[in-house]
C-alpha cells in the first residue's frame, strides 16, 4: 500500500532507477538545465551490481571495457585492478562516479515507482512511488534495467522449507557464510555458474539442481598488466571510438573469416588461441560461429570437448556438456573452475532436465522421489528479463492503455527507446535494442545520448511531445525478428526469447543487428526529422 502521498512536485523529468543508465541519463538531463529527480529502489546506485552481491558475482565484460567513455577524465583517474572486476569493484566504481558527479543529491532512494501515468490533457506524466512521492513530469525516462527483476519458480512448498533461502539477485549485504553447511543451488546460468565454485570451496556438502547445462568458457581472471593499465590511461578514448564503430561495441578483435575459409588444423589452433586468452574472445573466432549452424557446431564440439577434458567423472561429463542449443544462443558464462568444482568429492550433480524439481519439503529438495537434505538453498533462478522491471510497474499511456495489455503478445517498441502510445516516454536499453547482446555501458550510453539529443530538439523547436508512430513501430519490431531470424539465437530456450518464465509470450528481445548498425539507425532517424516518430 502506498505511504501517505505528498503534494506533487512539478519537474521537467524522472528517472526511473539508478545502475549505469540512469546514473547517465541524470547526469545529461541535470547538464543541459532540466530539472530532474530520479528515484531508486536500493539504497544505493549501481543497480544490478547493488542487489547481485552473491559469491563471485564478477562482470564477464572486460573491466577496461565496463566504464563509461563520456569522460575523458573520469576514464583516467579511475584504475581497475583486475581483468574482470568483481561485484564489491564495480560499487567503487560505481560510487566514485556518483560523488565525481554529484549525483546522489537528485537520487530517492529506498524509494520504488509504482505507477505513470499520462494525462494526455496536460501532456504530463503522474509518477508515484511506494512513499508517497507525487511527481509531475514532461519525460519519463525508464532505466529500469535488464536483468533487475529477479525471479524464483513457483516450487510447490517452496515457502515451507526451514533453512535459509537466498537468490542470488536479491543477495543479503552482510554476506553469507556456508561453512560446515549442507547447500542447494538451483540454476547454472552465469550465477549458478559463478557462485558453484565459491560455495562449494565453504560448504560441507553441495548439491547443484541443473535443467539446462549452459556453455562456460574459462574467464582466466587474473591483475592487470600495468603496461595495459597504462596504455589504456592514455588511449582508452580512441579505443572507445573504435569499439563503438564495430557491431559488438566492443574491443574484440573479431575474425572475419568464415569457419569454413581454413583447414582443420587450421581451425583448431585459432579456437585454441582464443581459448587461451578467455574471455569471449573465442565466440569471435570466426564470422558464422552465431549464425551458421554447422560453423557453430565446430565451435560448440570444441568446448564440449574442454568441458570432458576437465570432469573426471564421464558420467558427469556427459550431464555438463550441453547438447541442446548451439553455443552462445544462451547467454554464455565466463568462470573460474566451475567444472573442476565438481570433481571435489563433497560436491553432487542433480540433473533435472527430464525430471523437474518436484517439491521443496522443510528438509530440503525432491527430485524423483529423492529428498535431497539441505541447510540452505541458493536460487540461481534468473530474471524475467528485458520486461519484467518495467512490466511491474503500472504505466498507462494514451486513452489508459496499460503497458501489460499493449505487450500481451511481447513486448513492441520503436527502437527500443519509445513505446506508440506512451509518448515523452524513454526506455533506455528496452526491448528491441542491442542492449544485453552488447557491452551494456555503450548501450545506456548511446540511449542517454540519444534521448538528451532528442529532448534538446524539442525544446529547440518548441515541441513539447514526441510519441513513437505505430506503423514505424511495427516495422521495428519485424526487422528486430528478422534479424534474430538470420541468427541462431531463436534456437535456445533462453531468457532473450523470456523462455524461463512459465507464460512469457516467445519473443526474441533484444536488437541483434549489432552496436554500430543500430546506431546508425537511431542517428539516421533522428537526422531525418526523428523519422518514426509524431512531434507537436
Ligand atoms: P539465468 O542465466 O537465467 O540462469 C537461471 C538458471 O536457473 C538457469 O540454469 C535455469 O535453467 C535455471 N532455472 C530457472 N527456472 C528453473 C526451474 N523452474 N527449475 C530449475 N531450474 C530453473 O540467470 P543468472 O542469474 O544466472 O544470469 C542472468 C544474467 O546475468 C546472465 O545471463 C548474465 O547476463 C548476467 P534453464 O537454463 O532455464 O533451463
Amino acid at each position: 500500500m502506498n505511504a501517505h502521498k505528498a503534494a506533487p512536485l512539478h519537474l521537467d523529468a524522472v528517472v526511473v532507477g539508478t545502475g549505469f543508465g540512469g546514473m547517465y541519463m541524470l547526469h545529461r538531463l541535470r547538464g543541459r538545465g532540466l530539472t530532474v529527480k530520479a528515484f531508486e529502489t536500493g539504497k544505493d546506485v549501481g543497480g544490478t551490481w547493488y542487489w547481485n552481491r552473491y559469491p563471485g558475482a564478477r562482470c564477464d565484460v572486460e573491466s577496461v571495457e565496463y566504464q563509461y567513455g563520456f569522460s575523458a577524465e573520469i576514464a583516467r583517474d579511475w584504475t581497475w585492478s583486475e581483468r574482470y572486476a568483481c561485484q564489491p569493484e564495480i560499487m567503487k566504481y560505481a560510487d566514485y562516479v556518483a560523488k565525481r558527479l554529484d549525483l546522489r543529491k537528485d537520487i530517492q532512494f529506498n524509494t520504488r515507482v509504482t505507477s505513470a501515468i499520462y494525462d494526455e490533457a496536460s501532456q504530463r506524466w503522474t509518477v508515484e512511488t511506494d512513499q508517497g512521492d507525487v511527481v509531475i513530469a514532461q519525460f519519463c525516462i525508464m532505466a529500469t534495467g535488464c536483468l533487475s527483476a529477479s525471479r524464483v519458480p513457483d516450487f510447490e512448498g517452496r515457502d515451507t522449507f526451514a533453512g535459509d533461502t537466498y537468490h542470488t539477485g536479491n543477495w543479503p549485504h552482510e554476506g553469507v557464510d556456508f561453512t560446515g553447511k549442507r547447500v542447494a543451488v538451483i540454476g547454472t546460468g552465469s550465477s549458478g555458474v559463478q557462485s558453484i565454485p565459491i560455495i562449494a570451496a565453504q560448504a560441507e556438502r553441495l548439491f547443484v539442481f541443473q535443467r539446462t547445462p549452459n556453455f562456460s568458457l574459462p574467464a582466466l581472471n587474473g591483475p592487470m598488466d600495468p603496461a595495459y593499465v597504462e596504455d589504456m590511461r592514455e588511449n582508452f578514448m580512441a579505443a572507445r571510438a573504435r569499439a563503438r564503430a564495430t557491431n559488438s561495441g566492443s574491443f574484440m578483435q573479431a575474425n572475419d573469416q568464415s569457419v569454413f575459409d581454413v583447414d582443420e588444423e587450421e581451425r583448431r589452433r585459432n579456437f585454441e588461441m582464443r581459448w587461451e586468452k578467455g574471455g569471449f574472445a573465442f565466440v569471435t573466432s570466426y564470422k558464422d560461429v552465431m549464425n551458421k549452424l554447422e560453423a557453430n557446431k565446430l565451435a560448440s564440439e570444441f568446448v564440449r570437448n574442454k568441458i570432458r577434458q576437465v570432469v573426471d567423472d564421464p558420467k558427469v561429463a556427459d550431464l555438463l556438456t550441453p547438447t541442446n542449443h548451439p553455443l552462445g544462443t544462451k547467454r554464455l558464462c565466463l568462470d573460474t573452475n566451475y567444472y573442476q568444482t565438481y570433481n571435489l568429492p563433497h560436491v553432487s550433480l542433480v540433473d533435472i532436465a527430464d525430471r523437474p524439481i518436484e517439491r521443496i519439503t522443510s528438509a530440503g529438495v525432491v527430485v524423483a522421489g529423492e529428498e535431497y537434505k539441505v541447510d540452505a538453498i541458493v536460487f540461481a533462478t534468473g530474471f524475467d528479463a528485458m520486461t519484467g522491471a518495467l512490466l511491474r510497474i503500472d504505466i498507462r499511456g494514451k486513452g489508459g492503455l496499460t503497458l501489460q495489455e499493449k505487450w500481451e503478445g511481447g513486448p513492441r517498441t520503436y527502437l527500443g527507446l519509445a513505446v506508440s502510445g506512451f509518448p515523452n516516454l524513454f526506455t533506455i536499453t528496452g526491448p528491441g535494442s542491442p542492449s544485453v547482446l552488447v557491452n551494456v555501458i555503450i548501450a545506456v550510453e548511446q540511449h542517454s545520448d540519444w534521448i538528451m539529443d532528442c529532448i534538446d530538439h524539442m525544446r529547440a523547436n518548441g515541441l513539447s511531445v514526441i510519441e513513437a508512430e505505430t506503423d514505424a513501430e511495427d516495422r521495428w519490431v519485424d526487422h528486430v525478428n528478422e534479424k534474430a531470424d538470420e541468427t541462431l539465437y531463436p534456437m535456445a530456450d533462453s531468457w532473450y526469447v523470456g523462455a524461463n518464465v512459465p507464460g512469457k509470450p516467445r519473443v526474441f528481445m533484444p536488437y541483434v543487428g549489432g552496436f554500430a548498425n543500430y546506431d546508425n539507425i537511431c542517428k539516421d532517424v533522428a537526422a531525418n526529422g526523428y523519422r518514426g516518430f509524431s512531434l507537436a
